[in-house]
């Protein structure tokens, strides 16, 4: 059973909005190309109170229930089975999917029998970073869609960082039209 994870396409991740990527728009076409390969499509939310300390490093950003945590509006939502919010208390960053608080993924991905999972969004160097290498952790297949994922590129190079970090983690990286062509 192959799940693509689609993680925090949100507003405030892309142009326009308070903590956005550069490009972070551009992969929404690529992602919805991508959707319709997988069985299971699943996506994270970054999910923040008011006030958190995780808004000492960072512009406030994706608070709960607000536009800037919405999906792109380009985003296709209809195949998404389940989201999972995330960063959701005040006392942590809350990067990984894995650490949503409103349902376990982890317990979420083996009862729906999941081995592969296929991860793609917002941002490289954080939350999909840290999601992919907690997936590989818990020891599902994992797999980075490079092409499908943009980075925050604090310092030039994060990124090439990120996916040097997620290799050794145990990750393997692919590129879209490969999954498009072949699953
Ligand atoms: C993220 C920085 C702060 C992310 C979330 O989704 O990668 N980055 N909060
Ligand atoms: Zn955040």
């Amino acid at each position: 059973m192959k799940c693509l994870l689609i993680v925090d396409l949100q507003n405030d991740f892309c142009p326009g909005g308070t903590l956005a990527v550069e490009g972070g728009d551009t992969i929404v076409s690529t992602i919805n190309a991508l959707i319709p390969k997988f069985d299971l499509v699943i996506a994270s939310k970054d999910w923040h109170p008011e006030q958190t300390v995780h808004f000492e490093k960072w512009p406030v950003h994706c608070v709960r229930d607000t536009f800037g945590a919405a999906f792109h509006p380009d985003l296709q939502t209809n195949q998404i089975q389940q989201v999972f919010l995330k960063g959701t208390e005040n006392k942590n960053d809350g990067y990984s999917a894995f650490e949503a608080t409103n349902i376990n993924l982890e317990s979420f991905l083996r009862d729906k029998g999941v081995q592969s999972l296929y991860i793609a969004g917002l941002a490289t160097d954080f939350c999909v970073k840290a999601s992919a290498i907690d997936a590989s952790d818990k020891g599902f297949s994992t797999f980075v869609i490079r092409d499908a994922t943009k980075a925050v590129n604090l310092q030039p190079g994060d990124d090439e960082k990120a996916y040097q970090a997620m290799i050794v983690a145990g990750c393997t990286l692919i590129e879209a039209q490969t999954i498009v062509a072949s699953l």
